[in-house]
């Protein structure tokens, strides 16, 4: 039987022309790592090439708003000769990622601008009131973000109040409510829709 909460069945949208940076925070690593997963899962369903999934990391949550403007900025900028790719890596001032995004997999050949930005972090309650100012100060952000910037971004924050939700929440659950389900998958739906949506609202 199907349940009540959740975002139903996804709709089936053709990704194939679009273009998908997705940013994800390094905190709480192996919860991003499944949750990184099943976004790039979900656009590759729907058709999205890899060389048109751009993965960009940052070290925390916090830094999610920055890196997705930044990103989103780069792929406006014309591509010059070191690429859409090298021109992220110049804004972001960072080379690792964008190294080993490169050597996974061909570089983007192109430079469009984004059709969707998917932010992804993992907030974990702790002891103090960190949680609270950065899941605040960063859904606000993001929120702002793709309002005046006119690109979807995806909200892939989870904020947790133990470890078990996050797991669950990952599929990645072991207790006697199964795995739990990867919200992941929803963030690729999400943006695919939105990318696809926005052009025939453009
Ligand atoms: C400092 C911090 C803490 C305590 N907890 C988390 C967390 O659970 N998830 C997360 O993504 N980031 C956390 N951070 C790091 C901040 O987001 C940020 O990277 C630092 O404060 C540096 O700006």
């Amino acid at each position: 039987m199907a349940t009540l909460k959740g975002p139903g069945e996804p709709k089936k949208y053709d990704g194939s022309g679009l273009r998908v940076g997705i940013v994800h925070a390094r905190w709480n690593a192996t919860l991003i790592d499944a949750l990184l997963e099943g976004a790039r899962k979900a656009l590759k369903d729907a058709g999205v090439r890899d060389e048109n999934i751009v993965v960009q990391s940052v070290p925390g949550s916090y830094e999610l708003p920055y890196a997705v403007k930044q990103l989103y900025s780069a792929s406006q900028v014309q591509s010059n000769s070191t690429g859409i790719v090298g021109a992220a890596a110049d804004l972001l001032g960072s080379t690792s990622d964008l190294t080993s995004l490169t050597s996974s997999a061909p570089p983007s050949t192109s430079t469009q601008p984004f059709d969707a930005i998917i932010a992804i972090g993992v907030l974990i309650k702790g002891e103090t009131m960190h949680f609270e100012y950065i899941a605040d100060a960063v859904s606000h952000a993001l929120m702002r973000l793709q309002l005046d910037g006119s690109v979807p971004v995806v909200f892939g924050l989870l904020t947790l109040l133990t470890e078990e939700q996050g797991l669950m929440r990952a599929g990645l659950g072991e207790g006697a409510k199964g795995k739990g389900h990867n919200h992941g998958l929803d963030w690729g739906s999400a943006a695919v829709e939105l990318g696809v949506k926005r052009r025939g609202w453009a």
